[in-house]
């Protein structure tokens, strides 16, 4: 799906005006978001948070996008047949008062194409965008995983 120049605008005007609470979006938070460390060469990463609504009203992700990567979606994974698989999800809706993770196993970002290398220790900027054209910036860092864990 294409991106909306207006949309793009709006998420950079909110980078520029509120660098230190990018991360809420009035009701919308973000919390604990990171991205896995991959090895070298690898041409998807993971990438987890968890999707604070506190409004009254549901709120919904519709499109996800970041400089770092060619292309970004919210997967799920889940089981069938007991085979292991992973389908892109268009929309994800976090239910008013309520939260919604993403984490090894289940809801995830997927991201493509990374445009360099990237280590522990780095930050990636994520767009989130919301059905209703708002845009939520989040940086999360780049952290090893040494969980046994190692599902997207
Ligand atoms: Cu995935």
């Amino acid at each position: 799906m294409r991106v909306g120049m207006h949309i793009i605008l709006s998420c950079l005007l909110l980078t520029a005006a509120l660098p230190a609470v990018a991360e809420t979006d009035g009701p919308l938070q973000v919390e604990n978001a990171w991205i896995r460390e991959a090895p070298p060469g690898s041409a998807t990463l993971a990438g987890y948070l968890t999707l604070v609504n506190r409004g009254a009203t549901p709120v919904t992700i519709s499109e996800i996008s970041s400089p770092e990567f060619g292309a970004a979606e919210i997967h799920l994974s889940r089981v069938e047949n007991g085979v292991a698989k992973m389908i892109a999800v268009g929309n994800l809706e976090i239910p008013a008062g309520s939260s919604v993770m993403l984490q090894p196993g289940g809801y995830h970002l997927m991201l493509f194409r990374p445009v360099r290398e990237l280590h522990a220790g780095d930050t990636v900027t994520l767009h989130l965008y919301r059905a209703d054209g708002a845009c939520l910036l989040v940086n999360a860092p780049v952290l090893r995983n040494n969980d046994t864990d190692q599902r997207p």
